[in-house]
């Protein structure tokens, strides 16, 4: 899946696929995921591919600090800025990563269990 997931979020960002698309700039594209996990849940993507987030840090990491600058942005504009909200990057097959474009989930609008299992 992973080849296929890699263009599939590409050609998203490129508006080749349609998206819900919820913000958008120079560096970063933000979109509903189709299979929610929260009331709120939106990915954020850098548009410049790197495979995770250590590699994202290691490469360029003006362009991580621009990914988590959009998450709170994304936050804002969902209304769930002050209730709170949690960012995450799977990492690899234990976290359960399926698309090897880096992106970061925010998770919100409910109350969150807690990690693990
Ligand atoms: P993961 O961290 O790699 O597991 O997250 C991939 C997410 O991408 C997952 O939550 C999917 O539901 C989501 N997604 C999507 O929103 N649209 C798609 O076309 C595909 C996956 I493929």
């Amino acid at each position: 899946m992973s080849d296929d997931a890699e263009t599939l979020f590409e050609r998203i960002i490129a508006g080749e696929i349609p998206a819900d698309v919820v913000y958008s700039d120079d560096t970063t594209f933000a979109f509903r995921d189709i299979r929610p996990q929260a009331r709120v849940h939106v990915l954020v993507v850098p548009k410049k591919r790197y495979r995770n987030v250590a590699e994202l840090a290691a490469a360029d990491p003006q362009l991580l600090a621009d990914v988590a600058k959009t998450a709170e942005k994304v936050a804002e504009l969902e209304g769930i800025k002050e209730s709170g909200y949690r960012v995450v990057f799977n990492t690899d097959s234990d976290a359960g990563q399926t698309v090897f474009h880096v992106h970061a989930h925010v998770l919100g609008g409910e109350q969150l269990g807690l990690f693990g299992r």
